[in-house]
């Protein structure tokens, strides 16, 4: 009975386990979990830091304009989908995300004030007020498809897609490199915030609408914690198990 019960406990935690590594998986070809090394998870190519931040329990911590970067992630520049779980410190004005064109222009993911800016000078879009607030864990995802549409999702709902015809959103430096919480030369670098890195993902595809809503807000606690506490609790449950004679 016992031996039947903990093989049944034993197939459901594999499949559940399976399914997670799976959905989780789906077109994601890097993985950034800043617990102390800027490492992949896929061991690709890891995050560079442009200063000296530090690790804490809750991620990378780093002073305004010490952003990351990360080269040859993508295998298209212009269609990819991004995760990134950040908190600034500081709001108000213009801090900048995401550089697509290694900081030589002005174009961008943005934090203006509380809200969340695709900025070109052709065109921009400009999320509901209040998706930031200071030292706040928020997942921003953006995604970008062949065709040009550009979408930028916070904790897993949609705020807008705009048409990026001047592929502002495209990445276009040298190994379509990707900065993170660094300004570009044209407003002098300034327009940055400290702040902590907890998550980043790159997918090499167009993450759909569904896909981003399921992926959902900041895990709090963690997937990885509820996971690990799954597991242990199963362990303690075979370890505990004495088969009667
Ligand atoms: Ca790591
Ligand atoms: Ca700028």
């Amino acid at each position: 009975m016992k031996i039947k019960m903990i093989r049944r406990l034993l197939v459901c935690f594999c499949a559940s386990s399976a399914f997670l590594l799976q959905s989780a998986s789906a077109d994601l070809v890097h993985s950034y979990l800043l617990d102390g090394n800027f490492d992949d998870e896929f061991l690709g190519p890891s995050l560079i830091p442009a200063g000296e931040g530090v690790f804490t329990s809750g991620g990378y911590q780093f002073a305004a304009g010490q952003g990351l970067s990360l080269s040859g992630a993508l295998s298209n520049p212009a269609e990819y989908s991004l995760l990134i779980d950040f908190s600034f410190s500081e709001l108000g004005g213009y801090r900048k995300i995401v550089d697509f064109g290694n900081l030589s222009v002005d174009d961008g993911v943005y934090a203006f004030s509380t809200a969340f800016e695709a900025f070109s000078p052709l065109s921009y879009e400009t999320g509901p007020f209040d998706d930031l607030t200071e030292d706040m864990l928020v997942r921003l995802v953006i995604t970008r498809d062949a065709a040009g549409i550009f979408s930028l999702y916070v904790n897993g709902n949609l705020r807008f897609s705009i048409e990026d015809s001047g592929g502002s959103f495209v990445f276009s430096g040298d190994d379509a490199i990707i900065r993170f919480f660094q300004d570009d030369a044209t407003t002098g670098g300034e327009e940055v915030s400290a702040g902590l890195v907890k998550t980043i993902r790159v997918y090499d595809t167009v993450l759909t609408e569904e896909e981003v809503s399921s992926l959902g807000p900041v895990p709090e606690p963690s997937t990885a914690v509820l996971f690990g506490i799954a597991g242990a609790a199963f362990l303690s449950l075979v370890r505990n198990y004495r088969p009667r004679s």
